[in-house]
């Protein structure tokens, strides 16, 4: 009941106003909460909040509610590794143990998570899937339909290779660093680069998982240096593991000569493109990606029984050419 009457007050966009300093107590899926608000509580549940990009993202949901303090409340959750699936799952758990209205997810796995977003939807949960796509087969064999809102990771990762082989010849060799491989964008942007060196005639000698994370990255673009040292540039399917590439190109002093890519425009890697240490990198606004997930809830939870369409969000190159307009 009171889930209808805080569902019908997003409907009204009345702004149901409540003191933003009052905790959120309320325990039960759907009771009321401590405060005696009306309004949703939505949980955006991250992954690792150590990549900037992902703080970025944190951030950016959090001016939409201050802005937007009277439509909604906001929990703001991450897990510390990106290959904790199993603190994801506990972490749905606990928010709709919490009792919040919606969760909208940027899912470490694009399979492991369905069962558990299932369960929360049985429980009343609005659910949207942001940023890595939940896996459609898994999804349909769970029988649920999740909305996705992000970007189109394969044809970021295509403008980002093509721009690349701008800077390369036909018969050049390149090494690729892909993410968690059970992440359907990871798999997005290595077949976005494989498109890209396809159409210039350029090989991919290697291609490892550094499991979006800059160390790893590192380490594993080390040894692809000293396998492969015809390897003229390092395309990497985000920013963290591109910076350890920088890294291991500079170590393995071959600055200049080993052009490196990414993926996400955090801002270490607008200083590293400024200042020439890496080529490009593709926005996806990882900003407002949270924001449109959120208002995706919104929508969602002031028409109850709708699942909207997918949400295309924006994906850009970004050069130091683009950086200095
Ligand atoms: C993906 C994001 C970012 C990020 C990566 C690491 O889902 O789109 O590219 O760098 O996760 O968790």
């Amino acid at each position: 009941m009171m889930r209808a009457l805080r569902l019908l007050c997003v409907a009204m966009l009345l702004g149901c106003s409540s003191d933003p300093d009052a905790p959120n107590t309320d325990s039960a899926a759907g009771g009321p909460p401590a405060d005696g608000s009306a309004k949703p509580r939505i949980a955006l549940i991250m992954k690792s909040l150590a990549n900037e990009f992902f703080s970025t993202m944190a951030a950016g949901a959090e001016a939409h509610q201050s802005e937007h303090s009277d439509q909604y409340d906001l929990i703001v959750n991450g897990i510390k590794d990106e290959r904790d699936l199993s603190r994801q799952v506990s972490l749905v758990e606990e928010m709709v143990g919490s009792g919040v209205d919606a969760i909208v997810i940027a899912p470490a796995d694009s399979k492991a998570l369905v069962p558990v977003l299932r369960r929360a939807q049985e429980q009343g949960v609005t659910i949207v899937n942001i940023d890595n796509r939940l896996d459609a087969d898994v999804l349909q064999e769970e029988g649920i339909r999740i909305p996705f809102v992000g970007p189109d990771n394969r044809e970021g990762a295509r403008k980002v290779g093509e721009h690349l082989a701008g800077q390369l010849s036909r018969g050049d060799s390149v090494c690729v660093l892909e993410g968690i491989r059970t992440s359907f964008n990871g798999q997005q942007r290595r077949e976005g680069f494989q498109v890209a060196m396809d159409a210039a005639g350029i090989t991919i000698v290697d291609s490892q998982s550094a499991e979006w994370e800059m160390s790893k990255a590192n380490t594993v673009a080390a040894s692809m240096l000293s396998e492969h040292p015809e390897a003229k540039a390092i395309l990497a399917a985000n920013d963290s593991m591109a910076l350890g590439a920088i890294a291991a190109v500079r170590s393995a002093g071959r600055a200049g000569e080993v052009l490196v890519v990414g993926f996400d425009n955090i801002s270490a890697v607008q200083d590293a493109i400024r200042e020439g240490k890496m080529l490009a990198t593709a926005d996806q606004h990882g900003d407002q990606l949270a924001v449109f997930g959120i208002e995706a809830a919104l929508r969602m939870l002031s028409e109850p029984g709708t699942t909207p369409d997918d949400v295309e969000t924006p994906v850009d190159l970004i050069t130091a050419e683009s950086l200095s307009q």
